[in-house]
């Protein structure tokens, strides 16, 4: 039988054989582009690895300056890092300054500028008639702020990534973030740490990581099995594990070795002792990565959520440690908002130590760019550091770097002007603090009750307001025309 071809057959076979071009040039091209990055050994999509501390002053690390800390992990790490001296979080505690890690975005843009949604944690934990359901239904309120976001690990799974949430998080399950995976489920775990028992008799999970918080305190095993499942896959890595935060009740090994060293006072051995415990698991991670040979293909960031310092005089008996010193977590000083910042990937980033002014609102595009990701949020009001990081670029010295102070409860979603405390600005060595005005009421906490202005130079504790020195009303006018241009509630 012979085999006539119609017109429309015709059509079809031409369609088809150009359609088998059009992929054979695409592969000819991929292939192409393929080689040329295995050439020269770079590896398009890096692995990327945050490490996050939880509560460390900015300075209480060997490589910053503190020679009675033990932190030989993290120094090794910045040995070989680019060092950003002078960064900051834009404000000073956990979940804010997290959700800004994920986001890339100030806390009054993400909208997550509180620890605990409304009606606060008091009200969560201590009313009788919230139940679990309750207690479950008010927390998952905030939950849409992350849902709806391109975070960095819903845009790196995007592109092939397995993205890896361990320790603290805020945002209910790991899904809701945007990772692949994840250990923090929004359900009480049994643990050590991260459940609450509420009024009503209910355990619930206080909300800040449940069963991702044995990560680092009690186990890795979970970043072992991750590393050994994900093959050739690139992987996004979120440790954050519950240290050196409270409660400091590092073993035995680490409280004696701090306390060997007489220059050590009483009120900072637990602080020390969870500092060197949190570097000893860094010293593991790190070394998990090594073992499995992933550690040239690897990019790691260090930075603190924020700052902590033990006060000598708030002893707690009920726990037998020392509390928070007032000018450090939650405020709007150096001691709160201040951290070091670490970006490394060993053959490509250079040691160096750079002295500019960043924000952690800067990691997002720099991770981005780093992975060679070109199409992300575009409305993001960082900056990539990737360019400085590889030795290619100079920061400006003239660069603002701003953040907002909040309480840990919000009164409100979707409105963090009416719970807004303080902004802050830093250009060069000045900082403006701005308490926010809300009628008759005092600024929270009592920080500042009117504007103020420090050298941090000249004055690193914060301890000399200038902001009447006659010779600095230009500095006063000009941080003040920056902190308004960059958010006026
Ligand atoms: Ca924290």
């Amino acid at each position: 039988m012979s085999m006539q071809l119609s017109q429309d057959d015709d059509r079809t076979i031409i369609r088809w054989l150009m359609a088998v071009a059009t992929l054979s040039l695409w592969l000819a091209l991929s292939s192409i582009t393929l080689a040329d990055d295995s050439a020269d050994g770079i590896q398009r999509l890096p692995n990327i690895v945050m490490i996050i501390a939880d509560d460390q002053r900015y300075s209480d690390f060997g490589f910053m300056g503190n020679a009675r800390v033990h932190t030989p992990n993290l120094d090794e790490l910045a040995r070989g890092s680019a060092i950003y001296t002078d960064a900051y979080v834009p404000s000073s505690v956990c979940r804010p300054s997290l959700v800004t890690l994920l986001t890339g975005l100030y806390p009054h843009q993400h909208g997550v500028h509180f620890n605990h949604p409304p009606p606060g944690f008091a009200k969560l934990t201590k009313s009788p008639e919230i139940d679990k359901g309750e207690f479950d239904r008010l927390r998952q309120q905030a939950i849409r702020l992350i849902r709806d976001r391109p975070t960095l690990p819903r845009i790196l799974a995007a592109r092939g990534y397995r993205c890896f949430q361990t320790g603290k998080y805020w945002e209910g399950h790991w899904k809701n973030a945007g990772f692949t995976e994840g250990m923090t489920i929004a359900q009480p775990s049994g643990g050590r740490y991260g459940d609450k028992r509420i009024a009503s008799g209910d355990w619930v999970a206080h909300g800040n990581g449940d069963h991702g918080l044995a990560i680092g305190r009690e186990t890795m095993k979970p970043i072992a099995a991750f590393l050994d499942d994900v093959r050739q896959d690139p992987f996004f890595l979120w440790y954050a594990p519950f240290l050196p935060h409270t409660p400091h009740d590092s073993p035995e090994k680490f409280r004696r070795a701090v306390a060997a060293n007489p220059d050590v006072k009483p009120h900072e051995i637990p602080y020390f002792a969870a500092i060197m415990q949190f570097d000893d698991t860094v010293g593991k991670l790190i070394g998990m990565i090594d073992e499995r040979e992933m550690g040239d293909d690897t990019l790691f960031v260090f930075v603190a959520d924020n700052g902590w310092a033990p006060d000598p005089a708030k002893f707690r008996n009920s726990t037998n440690q020392w509390d928070h010193t007032s000018s450090s977590k939650r405020s709007p000083f150096e001691s709160g908002v201040r951290t070091p910042l670490l970006i490394r990937w060993a053959g490509r980033t250079k040691a160096a130590r750079h002295s500019a002014l960043v924000n952690t609102i800067d990691l997002v595009p720099t991770l981005l760019e780093a992975a060679g990701i070109e199409n992300g949020p575009t409305e993001l009001p960082g900056i990539s550091l990737w360019a400085s990081a590889v030795g290619k670029q100079t920061l400006s010295k003239d660069r603002a770097v701003f953040g907002e102070i909040y309480p840990g409860d919000a009164s409100m979603i979707g409105a963090p002007e009416q719970d807004l405390a303080y902004r802050w600005v830093r250009i060069g060595s000045h900082k403006l603090i701005v308490p926010a005005s809300h009628g008759t009421r005092q600024p929270w906490n009592n920080y500042l009750k009117s504007p103020a202005l420090f050298d941090l130079l000249r004055d690193p504790q914060e301890s000399n307001n200038l902001i009447d020195d006659p010779d600095l009303a230009g500095v006063v006018a000009t941080l003040s025309k920056a902190i308004d241009d960059w958010w006026l509630p």
